[in-house]
């Protein structure tokens, strides 16, 4: 078996800023392989976008069918769809599996390409090796729980594949496999798995169901431990899509750490909803080595928030803010614009908002109504959705990654918004927040700013490397930037006394 992670430039020139993480998915399911020392190989597309030289030197060492198995988000669904295509003109006799988020939620969608033989959607490490088996043998696995297949022109859709309930049941996610590159970044991991939430735009339930599972905390700090110690990981950031959904197990998470004799000097970041955050467990958590928390606040407008089932109020958010932030954690957060029903006022509320509570590191993004989300549906029907051929518009930083000189084509816009006015919004709302020396001065000279997901590079050498691509970064601003104060002039821009107020507030501060 041959597994491919696929991506694409999702992040444009940022690319160089952000850590290489570790192909989860295809990670989890290589692990099973390993287990019953079925042989396999993986390839990147992180790490080498033209993989197909790499794949012809590993089939070498496979018998036939080769069966490749691609993992795909949907916006890297278009880079899964092509080398579908080149892997069956190469081997017209190998079979194709793809799964992952994208697959999951579009499975008659992605097997409309007849490159593509089957789906599996969700999890598939209970399924994995019997998928192996079947298919080395010849039989079909068309009867199996999970996959989606063709058959005469018709897609068939089998029930979902069991989800895997006790985490502690799987094999120790195989690290030392990625360690043959030293592109990878190891400081992350996951504990836990879904989230019993429903938010109308996230679409983390095509796979988790809205169960959550978790790792019991005796095997997280083990491999909080291999990190530390093998891998060398100070900061380690969980990527737990909703990391305090059971208290009890942060408890007695948090005092396994405490109690380990390799995590002492370790720090940990992690996200999540503000009505989870009491401060009782704020107050453990730091005591163990949490350092940084990462809101999703997404709007303040409270009409909004539950249109979008956030299930939280403003004033629980502010209060968490407030908490973390007295007993000492680094605050990030999230907004996004571009919701339904959203006005330029709430937009400006949400930077107020940022400035008031004195939020660290703020991002603006643009919604994305990811497919099989109730967002997706309602924008659908309501015909607002715009959808570029392979989804190239569907990602959640428009305004930031794509090139000044390009339109920006936002998956969705609310009532009076154009694609103009709302990328002015969002390059003024970050300049508000931004164009403070306090804030540039911490950003530039500390090296944690980013909460592991950022990063200048740990060394000078690593930011002198950079310099061609700050270079760029430079000068995109700089034009985006200039666009943005032009609408001044325009009936859809900025306002001038706003930006003159943030000149204002600069230079009084330095
Ligand atoms: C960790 C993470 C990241 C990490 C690491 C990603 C990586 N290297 O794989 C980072 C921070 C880099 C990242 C980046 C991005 N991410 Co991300 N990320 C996640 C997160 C939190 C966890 C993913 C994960 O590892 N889950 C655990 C594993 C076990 O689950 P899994 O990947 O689904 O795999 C299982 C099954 O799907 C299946 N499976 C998977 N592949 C295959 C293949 C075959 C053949 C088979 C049989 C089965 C199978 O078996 C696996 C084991 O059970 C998810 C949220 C989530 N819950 O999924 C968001 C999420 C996947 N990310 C998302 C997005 C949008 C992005 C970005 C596009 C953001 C951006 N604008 O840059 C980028 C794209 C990166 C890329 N590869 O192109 C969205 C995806 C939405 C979508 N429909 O596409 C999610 C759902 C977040 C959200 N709520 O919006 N991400
Ligand atoms: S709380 Fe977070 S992970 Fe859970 S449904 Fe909402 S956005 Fe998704």
């Amino acid at each position: 078996m041959i597994f491919i992670n696929t991506a694409s430039n999702t992040t444009g020139l940022f690319k160089p800023f952000f850590p290489i993480t570790l192909p989860y998915g295809i990670g989890f399911l290589m692990a099973i392989l390993k287990q019953y020392k079925i042989y396999f190989n993986y390839v990147d597309q992180q790490l080498n976008s033209s993989p197909m030289l790499e794949i012809n030197e590993f089939v070498k060492n496979h018998s036939k069918p080769y069966i490749f198995c691609i993992s795909t988000l949907t916006e890297s669904c278009f880079s899964a769809i092509t080398l579908s295509k080149q892997l069956k003109t190469k081997y017209p006799d190998c079979i194709t599996i793809m799964g992952g988020l994208h697959p999951s939620s579009m499975p008659e969608e992605v097997l409309s390409n007849e490159n593509v033989d089957y789906v599996f959607m969700g999890e598939a490490e209970s399924n994995i090796v019997e998928i192996y088996h079947k298919l080395k043998s010849g039989l079909s696995i068309n009867d199996m729980r999970g996959i989606a297949f063709r058959k005469n022109g018709a897609v068939f859709i089998n029930d979902a594949p069991e989800l895997i309930m006790n985490l502690d049941s799987l094999p120790p996610f195989p690290y030392e496999l990625f360690r043959k590159t030293k592109k990878y970044n190891f400081g992350h991991m996951i504990s836990s798995r879904g989230c019993p939430y429903n938010c109308s735009f996230c679409c983390v339930k095509a796979v988790g169901k809205r169960k959550y599972r978790y790792k019991s905390a005796g095997n997280t700090v083990s491999e909080l431990e291999l990190l530390a110690t093998d891998f060398k990981q100070k900061e380690i950031a969980f990527f737990d899509d909703n990391f305090l959904a059971n208290k009890p197990r942060i408890l007695e998470l948090c005092e396994a750490i405490r109690k380990s004799k390799y995590l002492k000097n370790c720090t940990y970041s992690f996200q999540a909803r503000s009505r989870d955050l009491t401060h009782d467990i704020l107050q453990e958590m730091y005591a163990s080595g949490f350092k940084t928390v990462f809101f999703g606040i997404e709007t303040v407008s409270e009409k909004i928030l539950k249109n979008i089932g956030k299930d939280e109020t403003l004033e629980e958010i502010k209060t968490a803010i407030a908490v973390s932030k007295k007993i000492g954690f680094k605050v990030m957060a999230n907004f996004i614009y571009c919701l339904p029903e959203e006005t330029k006022a709430i937009r400006s509320d949400c930077v107020n908002f940022a400035l008031e509570n004195k939020i660290e590191v703020v991002k603006f993004n643009n919604v994305v109504p990811y497919p099989d989300t109730s967002l997706y549906e309602q924008t659908l029907k309501e015909k607002k959705l715009s959808v570029k051929p392979n989804y190239s518009n569907f990602n959640s930083q428009l305004v930031m990654v794509r090139p000044a000189w390009k339109k920006i084509n936002f998956p969705y816009l609310p009532e009076g918004a154009s694609s103009f006015s709302m990328r002015n919004e969002i390059l003024f709302s970050y300049f508000k927040i931004y164009f403070n020396f306090h804030r540039l001065k911490k950003i530039f000279s500390d090296k944690n700013w980013g909460g592991a997901i950022f990063s200048f590079g740990n060394s000078n050498w690593d930011v002198v490397k950079k310099i061609p691509v700050i270079f760029l970064l430079v000068l995109d601003f700089t034009l985006k930037f200039s666009l943005m104060f032009i609408s001044i002039f325009s009936a859809k821009g900025i306002s001038a006394r706003e930006c003159l107020k943030v000149f204002y507030h600069f230079y009084k501060k330095i």
